[in-house]
């Protein structure tokens, strides 16, 4: 069936905006049909829009026949427009409701639809990513969204208030970054090129010029693991910046990280009441622990790990129980981190590299990096890759690089420690995931 034309229609009035004190007011709102009731006399449905809903009432002595008719022929989720008169109604919900004069049904849905969007039936999460644009009509996947938001604005305005310049590099690329089991590969014109897995060489070589950089943009990783806390496609908070070590980053990223706890706290009260999720912000200086003292901690707590072992899910539950809220865990043994990382001068196989966790996810990584091109180059080989695939990289140490730190922040993962969400595929809006390409 056809949808009805918007014509010389305007929306007037988001549903946020129709407040008891507009009653009298002509208004035309526009959104989707939530429910519709027929209480036998009066018939009503609620138009959901982007802000919440309002109370469309047509009782049968007020309106006209063809628009009680319309109303019976209204699907749930299919787009409408309705001019009518804002009214003072004590029992309709926000004491308000709109009295239609004329609908239009824009874009008819289907019916039955594969989700209940009230949220009433429940779904699981591959169900609800099929339908997803259903699913986002729902408050609380929306309250991720909005959340969101706030978070990415966050960051930007606080880096940029630092002085950080933002930045935006290739997504194709030649080499790996991270490590080559995570590429993947693409077919560029007759070359082999790849999804970058972080924006890594290109903005170290950026603090060669601009000194502070960051960029927010997707990372792709050709993980497969299928864990929560896992996507292929990520969105990457980056920043490099020159002349400083560390633990300079360490104290940008924890006022960042406490920023955002701040502001989602604050600026999003209903998002966080309907996801029925309370935040505590975290305190600055968050705690440090080294990797050392981290084993050392584990081994007291009876549990099996070697010095020279990444942490597990449940070693690091273990560790933020014991350190409680995120923390800094610093000084990684220099084989477990990639090639960039500067190794200690003193104690070689300790690097200056750092990891942010939060409950049991690492949010964050970062350090001090290599700015001499023969230890990076040495670097590279022990790392089991060809310097020769760097060449373009290495030259511009070259040419005065300076002593640079940086760190690269998941989005994604902190979102999951701002709204409570349980499985990290609710973060993305339509997720990557090693079955997952579509929608
Ligand atoms: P790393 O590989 O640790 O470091 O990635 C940085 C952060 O990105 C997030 N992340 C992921 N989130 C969900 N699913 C994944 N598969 C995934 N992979 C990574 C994590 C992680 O802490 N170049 C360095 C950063 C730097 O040193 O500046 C890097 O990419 O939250």
């Amino acid at each position: 069936m056809a949808g009805e034309n918007l014509e010389n229609w305007r929306k007037t009035h988001s549903t946020g905006e129709i407040r008891p004190e507009s009653g009298g007011e002509e208004t035309i709102v526009m959104g989707w049909v939530e429910n519709i009731r027929d209480l036998g006399g009066i018939k009503f449905f609620n138009l959901q829009d982007r802000e919440g809903k309002i109370q469309i009432t047509a009782p049968e002595k007020e309106v006209k026949k063809e628009i009680l008719d319309k109303i019976d022929s209204l699907s749930k989720q299919s787009s409408v427009a309705v001019k009518g008169k804002i009214t003072e109604a004590d029992q309709a919900p926000g004491g308000v409701e709109i009295i239609p004069t004329q609908i239009r049904e824009l874009n008819p849905a289907e019916t039955p639809l594969p989700l209940d969007p009230t949220g009433q039936t429940k779904a699981d999460l591959d169900t609800r990513l099929d339908a997803r644009l259903l699913d986002l009509r729902r408050p609380k996947p929306a309250a991720i969204f909005k959340i969101k938001h706030t978070i990415l604005r966050t960051i930007r305005e606080s880096l940029i208030l630092k002085g950080f310049l933002e930045v935006n590099t290739p997504k194709i690329v030649k080499s790996a970054t991270e490590t080559g089991a995570t590429l993947f590969p693409i077919s560029y014109f007759e070359k082999e090129a790849f999804l970058s897995q972080s924006p890594q060489l290109y903005k170290e070589i950026l603090t060669g010029c601009f000194d502070k950089v960051f960029e927010i943009g997707p990372i792709f990783r050709a993980e497969e693991h299928d864990t929560r806390y896992h996507l292929n496609e990520v969105t990457s908070a980056d920043i490099e910046m020159a002349f400083v070590k560390k633990e300079d980053v360490m104290e940008i990223l924890e006022e960042v990280v406490i920023e955002v706890f701040e502001r989602v706290k604050e600026e999003n009260k209903g998002e966080l009441k309907a996801l029925e999720h309370d935040i505590e912000v975290p305190k600055k200086p968050l705690p440090r622990v080294t990797y050392g003292e981290a084993i050392d901690k584990l081994q007291e707590a009876e549990v099996e790990i070697d010095w020279g072992e990444d942490f597990s899910i449940p070693e690091q539950r273990e560790l933020s129980e014991i350190m409680e809220g995120p923390y800094f865990v610093v000084d990684w043994p220099t084989e477990m981190k990639p090639f960039y990382i500067k190794p200690e001068e003193e104690n070689p196989e300790i690097s200056h590299a750092f990891d942010l966790l939060c409950e049991e996810i690492e949010l964050a990584s970062g350090g001090t990096r290599i700015h001499e091109k023969e230890l990076l180059e040495k670097r590279i080989k022990e790392s089991g890759l060809s310097p020769r695939q760097f060449k373009y990289h290495l030259k511009n140490f070259d040419w005065g690089i300076p002593p640079h730190a940086g760190f690269g922040l998941g989005v994604e993962r902190l979102m999951m420690a701002l709204t409570g969400a349980e499985n990290v595929r609710e973060c993305m809006l339509f997720p990557r995931d090693r079955r997952r390409l579509t929608p």
